[in-house]
């Protein structure tokens, strides 16, 4: 485990995520709950910020070695024409945004782009569809070779492509995708002013596919939707009360976008994203956190004080789906002067063996495949 996000303290088991189908060892004095309250949820977000930052920074480091940070590259390998009109997003077809509609990326240009990504120091690679939903054919056994290649690779290989259908999640777990990922983005109660296309109870739908079929849960949301705070902490009070916590939880900052309905709504306050961050470092213990999109609105000292919060995960590479991410160089930096260790990519493993190449041997993430 030299180079993993390797969990601190001796694992006791003592979890109550009984029947959780890759039950984790969770490290002693860490309880994982899933009967948070909205009330108890807010006075961890609203305390004074150098205690939630305390707070935090103690989880964090009861889990997790301190001083990592696990680089993802994400590539959007179907770009536009969404049929969806989420209100955030440059690639719905709906608005005019610039991004034209494009076709599948082929299957060796996806790896070859994997390949310079681990050769950059990414041990997760991420794969964006601009879709509804995925339909059974010719382009979801493209992705699925996708997912095998990246595999094959040695990385970690997670796929975003919208809703399932039974049985399709079954077969990405069988061609080795370590997660899905699939955000709920705001609270049940303001995801209505958002989106109209499809309910939270279908996003739900899918993530129950997700789980069941034994592949690893990444989900988080956004901010600066136009949400209020109780709407904030409910997203997390959604996410942590689920029967399993998300492995894996990106926190994104609304990207605004021209010719999106979101395009001019107010930026986020760097300290906003650090209370989110460090709220759900407390109430989901053991799954990564990831600071996603929104680094360009930020200094390094603000996305500093995200890790200091419990964010343990970047996207790195100049772009992320359609909009544009800090450069290598200036991450690279901002790691190196701040003493932080990207975790090492590793050699290939084939698709379907097991978890040697995932960040952390105990991770939930490791144990989905
Ligand atoms: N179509 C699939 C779906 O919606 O699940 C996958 C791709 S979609 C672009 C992936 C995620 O990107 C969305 O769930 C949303 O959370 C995030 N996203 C999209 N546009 C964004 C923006 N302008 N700013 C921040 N996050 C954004
Ligand atoms: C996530 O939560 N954020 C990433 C990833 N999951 C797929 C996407 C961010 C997209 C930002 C807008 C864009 O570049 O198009
Ligand atoms: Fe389509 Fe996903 Fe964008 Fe919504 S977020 S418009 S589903 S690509």
């Amino acid at each position: 485990m030299s180079d993993a996000l390797e969990f601190h303290g001796h694992a006791h088991g003592h979890s109550h995520d009984h029947g959780q189908p890759h039950a984790l060892p969770v490290p002693e004095g860490v309880t994982l709950r899933h009967d948070w309250s909205l009330a108890e949820i807010r006075a961890i977000h609203d305390q004074p910020l150098l205690d939630l930052l305390f707070q935090a920074q103690t989880v964090h480091r009861s889990v997790f070695s301190d001083n990592k940070v696990q680089l993802c590259s994400l590539l959007s390998i179907k770009t536009g024409g969404c049929p969806e009109d989420c209100g955030y997003c440059p690639q719905a077809a709906r608005y005019h945004t610039g991004v034209d509609a494009q076709k599948l990326m082929p299957v060796t240009e996806v790896l070859a782009s994997a390949k310079q990504a681990r050769e950059a120091g990414a041990t997760r690679f991420c794969m964006g569809a601009a879709w509804r939903e995925v339909k059974d054919g010719p382009q979801f056994d493209a992705v699925l070779e996708m997912v095998k290649g990246v595999r094959e690779l040695g990385m970690e290989a997670c796929c975003t492509l919208g809703m399932l259908k039974d049985g399709q999640a079954e077969r990405l777990a069988e061609a080795g995708l370590t997660a899905y990922n699939h955000n709920l983005d705001t609270s049940p109660e303001f995801y209505g002013e958002v989106i109209s296309t499809r309910t939270y109870d279908d996003r739900l739908k899918t993530l129950a596919k997700v789980r069941d079929a034994g592949i690893s849960v990444c989900c988080g949301g956004i901010l600066g939707l136009g949400e209020s705070v109780d709407d904030r902490c409910g997203l997390l009070q959604t996410l942590a009360n689920q029967p399993h916590h998300p492995e894996s939880v990106p926190i994104n900052a609304l990207v605004p976008v021209e010719g999106t309905p979101m395009a001019e709504n107010a930026r986020v306050e760097s300290i906003e994203m650090v209370r989110a961050i460090a709220t759900a470092r407390i109430l989901m213990p053991t799954a990564m956190v990831r600071l996603s999109a929104g680094r360009m609105q930020m200094n390094d000292e603000a996305q500093l004080l995200c890790m200091a919060a419990g964010a343990n995960s970047i996207f790195f590479g100049d772009k992320l789906l359609t909009t544009a991410n800090p450069d290598f160089g200036s991450d690279i930096a901002l790691l190196e002067k701040a003493g932080i260790k990207p975790l090492q990519p590793r050699g290939a493993k084939p698709a379907g063996t097991l978890p040697v190449d995932a960040p952390c041997a105990h991770h939930p993430d490791a144990r989905a495949r």
